[in-house]
């Protein structure tokens, strides 16, 4: 069958391709699977199998890459109809920063986010590392944890360098909705990705209607007794 999504170049066109094919606005994050931070491929591949109809992608933190190590590849090959973001939130100096980013697109990783707070330089050698590899870069520019006041309150200046240096793609709190509407007023064809929904206290369809483009659900779908129907369920409010 013809599948358009093959021949889409770009990370944020095969987001949104994905997300019409599947009428789901919905990345995993994938922190733990029912509670336990400790898992082999076996049962990860087993859990994004169950909830991949459901999802537009996946988002992988440290702490499973410190689990899975380099087996991180081989479970991003198993799937063709996911993007897969690194979830590293890298805050380093430009050629590091480089090193870190050319690291992730060769374990398969289609997007990789960084801490806007770095500066410019720092996120375009993100930005080239990403560009020579067909991928993307993601900068945080709000957070949704009690504490992220400070890099809140700076919100603009972070999406104003981060913009200077290239990117297009944030993330802001779905818990904390004026944010992503100030956000979305201030740079309309960017793209915001939205966690802290669920367990973090966000809701739905709130962070959607005030502009952010996709969600980032971890436990309320991971740790759920029935993760898929958690992700049909979040996936079906999300397509508004
Ligand atoms: P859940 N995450 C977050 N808040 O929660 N990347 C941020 O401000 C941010 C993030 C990630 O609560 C967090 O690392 F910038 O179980 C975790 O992987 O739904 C996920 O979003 C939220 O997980």
């Amino acid at each position: 069958m013809f599948d358009l999504g093959q021949f889409l170049a770009s990370f944020r066109e095969t987001l949104d391709w994905l997300s019409l094919k599947k009428k789901s606005r919905v990345v995993v994050a994938l922190d733990t699977i029912g509670g336990r931070s400790r898992f082999q491929e076996g049962e990860v591949v087993k859990l994004i199998d169950s909830v991949s109809d459901a999802i537009v992608g996946v988002k992988l933190g440290l702490p499973f890459y410190l689990n899975l190590g380099p087996s991180t590849r081989d479970v991003i090959k198993h799937f063709q109809d996911l993007v897969f973001i690194a979830d590293w939130k890298t805050a380093d100096v430009p050629h590091v920063t480089r090193l870190i980013f050319e690291n992730i697109f060769d374990l398969g990783f289609n997007a990789g986010i960084i801490h806007a707070f770095t500066g410019t330089k720092s996120m375009s050698e993100a930005v080239n590392a990403a560009r020579s590899r067909g991928g993307d870069v993601i900068a945080v520019v709000a957070m949704s944890h009690e504490g992220s006041e400070l890099v809140n309150s700076q919100m603009h200046v972070l999406a104003d360098m981060a913009v200077k240096a290239g990117v297009g793609c944030f993330v802001a709190p779905s818990n904390n909705t004026s944010l992503i509407q100030e956000l979305r007023a201030k740079h309309p064809s960017s793209k915001i990705f939205s966690p802290g929904v669920g367990a973090q206290g966000g809701e739905v369809k709130a962070p959607l209607r005030m502009g952010a483009d996709y969600l980032i659900v971890g436990r309320l779908i991971t740790d759920a007794p029935n993760p898929d129907d958690a992700a049909r369920r979040v996936a079906s409010e999300s397509w508004i």
